[in-house]
This record gives C-alpha cells, sequence and structure tokens, in this order.
C-alpha cells in the first residue's frame, strides 16, 4: 500500500488549522491535526520541505516504521514543531489503516473500554457573578465536569478569559500581546471564587482550575491547600514544568490532585512526574504529542503508577485531533477525562465528523478510520492569517519566566 501523495491543508475558518493528508496508490486517504497554536507556518515548512517527500513510495501500513523514520530520521528529535508534525503523519496513517481494515480506529487499539467519554469544558467569566452564570450553562449542556476560570480584581486581562463577551481565543493578535500579573491579587481572589461555587452548586460537579504556569512551586502549593475544602478533580499546569522535579514541593503539601503535560511532545517530558507519582492526570495531547503511536506508549506507562490521561482538547487542536482522541479515550483503560470546547459553526464547515456529543459525553461513532474528514473546498475559502499568543509581564514590568 505505497503512499503516492501527501500534503498540507492549511485554513482559517476563525482560527488556524493545520491537516496532514495521506493518499495511498489505490485511492484510500487518511488525515491528521498538525496544528501548533501561534506557529502553524513553522510545522507546515517542517511537513512540506522535509517530512512528506520522503514518505512517498513507503508502504502506508508500516505505521511503526514511518513513525521511528520521522522521529530518528532528522538527528534533531522531539520539539513540539517536529513532533506536531510527527502526529499529522501519524494520525493520517492510523486513519488509512482503519479505513483499510473497515473498522473505527477504537477497534484496532483493542476495542472500548467505556460506554461514553466524560468530557469538560469551559466556564469563563470576568468576575465571580459572570462565571457562576457560565457554570450554569456549562452544566444546562450536561456537563459533569467544568473548568471554572475567572478575571481577578485589580487585574486587568487574565489569560483565557475573554473579554466584552469574545469567544475564548488565547492566539487574540497579529504579534504577541503583553498582560499583566500578579500573583498576590491572584492568590487571594481565586478560593474565594471556588467557596462561591461549591456554594450554589453543592458538592457533586467535578471542578477544574488551569493555573496556566503562572506559580512558583511554594506558590502552587499554597494554592493547592487553599483549594482543598472545594474537592477539585484537578489544578491543572501549576507551575512550569521544564523541571519535573518542582511538582515535588507541591506534591508534599497538597491533596488537590495536579495534571499537567498540554505543551509536552514527548514520553520524556512526563517521565519523572509520572514515575515518582508527582501527578495525577497527564495531558499530552494525540497532536502534541506524536500522535496515537507514541501517546499509547505515554498512557501504558502512566497505567504502571496509577496516572491517568485527561487529553488537551481547547479549540486550537482542530476536530481531526478531536476525533482521533476520542478514539484513544474510548480504548485507553486508565482514562480520566477529555478537555472539549466545542468549535464554531465556521470551523466545523470545513469537517465532517463522526463523533457525537450527548448530555456532556461523546461517543466517536462507527465510521471506518478516525471518521473526521475535510472539506478542501470550504477550507480554500479561509486563507491563513497569523496570531500570536500573549505573554505576561508582573506589574513592575517583569518578563515573567517561569
Ligand atoms: C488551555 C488552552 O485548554 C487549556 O487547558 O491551557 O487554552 C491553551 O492555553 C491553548 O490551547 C494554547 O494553545
Ligand atoms: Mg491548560
Amino acid at each position: 500500500m505505497k503512499i503516492t501523495d501527501a500534503k498540507v491543508i492549511v485554513t482559517c475558518p476563525g482560527r488556524n488549522f493545520v491537516t496532514v493528508k495521506i493518499t495511498t496508490e489505490d485511492g484510500l486517504y487518511g488525515i491528521g491535526d498538525a496544528t501548533l497554536n501561534g506557529r502553524e507556518k513553522s510545522v507546515v515548512s517542517y511537513l512540506e520541505d522535509y517530512v512528506l517527500p520522503a514518505l512517498i513510495g513507503r508502504d502506508a501500513r508500516r505505521i511503526e516504521d514511518i513513525w521511528q523514520f520521522v522521529y530518528r530520521g532528522p538527528y534533531w528529535r522531539r520539539g513540539p514543531i517536529g513532533m506536531t508534525a510527527l502526529a499529522g503523519v501519524d494520525v493520517a496513517l492510523w486513519d488509512i489503516k482503519a479505513k483499510a481494515a473497515n473498522m473505527p480506529l477504537y477497534q484496532l487499539l483493542g476495542g472500548r473500554s467505556r460506554d461514553r467519554i466524560m468530557t469538560y469544558t469551559h466556564a469563563n467569566g470576568e468576575d465571580i457573578q459572570a462565571t457562576l452564570k457560565a457554570v450554569e450553562k456549562a452544566r444546562s449542556q450536561g456537563y459533569d465536569a467544568i473548568r471554572v476560570q475567572c478575571g481577578i480584581p485589580g487585574i486587568d486581562k487574565i489569560y483565557g478569559v475573554p473579554q466584552g463577551g469574545k469567544d475564548y481565543e488565547p492566539a487574540d493578535a497579529d504579534l504577541p500581546s503583553e498582560e499583566s500579573w500578579s500573583t498576590h491579587k491572584y492568590l487571594n481572589f481565586i478560593p474565594r471564587v471556588f467557596a462561591e461555587i461549591r456554594r450554589e452548586f453543592g458538592p457533586d460537579l467535578h471542578l477544574l482550575h488551569d493555573v496556566h504556569h503562572r506559580l512558583t512551586p511554594i506558590e502552587a502549593a499554597r494554592l493547592g491547600k487553599e483549594l482543598e475544602p472545594y474537592h477539585l478533580f484537578w489544578m491543572e499546569d501549576p507551575v512550569a514544568a521544564e523541571n519535573q522535579e518542582m511538582f515535588r514541593l507541591i506534591r508534599q503539601h497538597t491533596t488537590t490532585p495536579l495534571a499537567v503535560g498540554e505543551v509536552f511532545n514527548s514520553i520524556h517530558d512526563c517521565r519523572e512526574l509520572i514515575q515518582n507519582q508527582l501527578i495525577d492526570y497527564i495531558r499530552t495531547s494525540v497532536v502534541h504529542a506524536g500522535g496515537i503511536t507514541q501517546m499509547r506508549r505515554i498512557a501504558d506507562f502512566a497505567s504502571l503508577w496509577g496516572v491517568r490521561t485527561g487529553s488537551h482538547g481547547a479549540t486550537d487542536l482542530s476536530p481531526v485531533c478531536m476525533g482521533a482522541a476520542l478514539h484513544f479515550d474510548y480504548w485507553v483503560p486508565n482514562f480520566g477525562i477529555q478537555e472539549h470546547m466545542a468549535h464554531s459553526d465556521k470551523m466545523e464547515s470545513v469537517f465532517t465528523r463522526a463523533y457525537r456529543f450527548e448530555e456532556g459525553y461523546f461517543t466517536p461513532g462507527e465510521a471506518p478510520g478516525h471518521g473526521v474528514d475535510i472539506n478542501e473546498e470550504e477550507a480554500a475559502k479561509h486563507p491563513y492569517q497569523r496570531a500570536s499568543l500573549p505573554v505576561n509581564r508582573l506589574e513592575d514590568g517583569t518578563l515573567w519566566h517561569w
């Protein structure tokens, strides 16, 4: 089953998406998401200039061999650009293999381990009142798990909390904008937000919170401790994790469960965290962590230490990633939760999908492959538009360095 064509489709139906499409000699094709928010074109160049030309003539059935070839071939292993490109190729090949077998992808992985997939969505508000409303809205859509972010008095703009009723989109400017940050104001306020939410909605709802790497280990330890009465499902990215050891200190101080990994691209990024049981959930995603092939390795490794999966699933991960992720989630025995933020109708106009949402839970569908396709004509109507993620400065102007 020789690969005869491999190309990249870039489209911006409200935000940029990069999709790899691989076609074989018998006309079968597969697609994979290769979107890296704010750095899309670097992945496109990596694919077009280096990876895709080297795939022509190879046997599409040899997913593992091609994975190793793309990973080891350049000599320069790992890194977000290379691993996102590799994920695009890997998922397209799994799509082809499952279509050739006439099976939904989850069947090839070993069959489903559950009936439906629990997802969490976002509830963001500029103040406590707006946040309570957002939680209520998510609840009414059926979500049992909700990530809560709230504006902080005295801080102009908080990452991930849209202002003026806009849609969630952290990549909000042509070139990186600058936001200011005060740890002191944040730490004093955020436990009050969760106290209000528990008071209003009771103990049953799963509540999550994302710190977006803004704290030092001892600050994160304090926050985890102060949030304990509100029984969070997890506290995410409390500190940056280039230094995995930093989680040790947080862990020693709090029983609030910890999640990390949306920016990881390699199993080595999570090794210390998992084998030392410093985290509870690993947030690596199909698109940024080398596709289904490496995600399976990470999940199996994590299962040895009771760490469960909780894949990243914000809107900058395309419906193609979501489709593949849901097949992975349906199968993976140590599944925890899947993040889900609904794509806009405009974004979905470019993609067709077999996965289904019902009352906060998903199923991946029974279509052969991962069940997501791209409408190339529709995609061509939305040309690429540069957009960047913001950076943070402390109130005295220091660039936040964690
Ligand atoms: C966030 C994302 O969903 C999350 O957990 O951290 O909004 C993330 O910041 C963006 O996906 C970055 O591209
Ligand atoms: Mg996050």
